[in-house]
């Protein structure tokens, strides 16, 4: 854990909404860049929360309420991490897939694309793939953005880029897939056009997709 980062990583896993964002403020006030407070202090918390969840020294009411501890501090970020002066690159419709109701990470890749001036459509999560087909229906969507963090859940990627094609709209849009279970080896199988490691990652794939 990084010192620095001590008491911002110690109210997430706690699940401490307030002191979360009391150390968001004190980080932003001490002249810390956003984007290192993300991934610097909070990311590592939340993967502190899953290694203690696989030792039982967690369960999921703990993963939970750091869940929302996180997400309060990130709403403080969001107005730095997302601001940029690029507007109109594209649309994109996101979500979680069914049966997965994870969304942070989802959350932080839909910040990085309007960030990079992209309009989102979030779907939200357990986003069954009839919905990514009905979204990219209505009309005007560039790139289909489909998240998982379980290795039950992510078949859903697959589910979806077959319903787009049996759809026949495939070839309107591009689809990136991204999540911690997620490869580039799957995305190839499963006929993505492209797979993201992290949000920033995301939104640099997305860009090249749309020729940006
Ligand atoms: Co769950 N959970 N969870 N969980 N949870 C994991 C994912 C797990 C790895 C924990 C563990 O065992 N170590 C494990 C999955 C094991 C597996 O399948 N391999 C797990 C499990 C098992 C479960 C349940 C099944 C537990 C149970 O009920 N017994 C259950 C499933 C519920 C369901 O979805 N149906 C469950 C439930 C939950 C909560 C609801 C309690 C909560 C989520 C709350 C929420 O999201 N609002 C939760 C949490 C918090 C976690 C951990 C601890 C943290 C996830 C997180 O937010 N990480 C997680 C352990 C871990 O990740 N180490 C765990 C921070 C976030 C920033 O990272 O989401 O990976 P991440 O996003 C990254 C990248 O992956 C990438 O960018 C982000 C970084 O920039 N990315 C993309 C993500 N989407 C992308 C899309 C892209 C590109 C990049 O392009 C489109």
């Amino acid at each position: 854990m990084t010192p620095q980062f001590e008491a911002l990583q110690t109210a997430i896993m706690e699940g401490d909404l307030e002191a979360t964002k009391q150390a968001v403020q004190a980080a932003l006030d001490g002249g810390i860049a956003p984007g290192s407070i993300l991934t610097d202090g909070m990311i590592p918390a939340m993967g502190e929360v899953g290694r203690l969840f696989e030792e039982g020294e967690y369960f999921v009411p703990e993963m939970l309420i750091a869940a929302r501890a996180m997400q309060s501090g990130l709403g403080l970020l969001k107005p730095y991490l997302a601001s940029s002066d690029v507007k109109s690159t594209g649309t994109v419709v996101i979500g979680t897939v069914k049966g997965d109701l994870h969304d942070i990470g989802k959350n932080l890749v839909a910040l990085m694309l309007e960030g990079a001036g992209f309009e989102v459509k979030d779907l939200g999560v357990d986003v069954a793939p009839e919905k990514f087909v009905e979204a990219v229906r209505t009309g005007g969507v560039d790139i289909v953005a489909m998240s998982a963090l379980l290795t039950t859940t992510m078949t859903s990627m697959k589910a979806t880029v077959e319903a787009l094609q049996q759809a026949g709209l495939r070839d309107q849009v591009k689809v990136i897939v991204g999540g911690a279970p997620v490869t580039e080896e799957y995305a190839r199988q499963i006929g993505a056009d492209g797979c993201a490691a992290d949000a920033s990652r995301a939104a640099t794939l997305a860009k090249a997709l749309v020729g940006a």
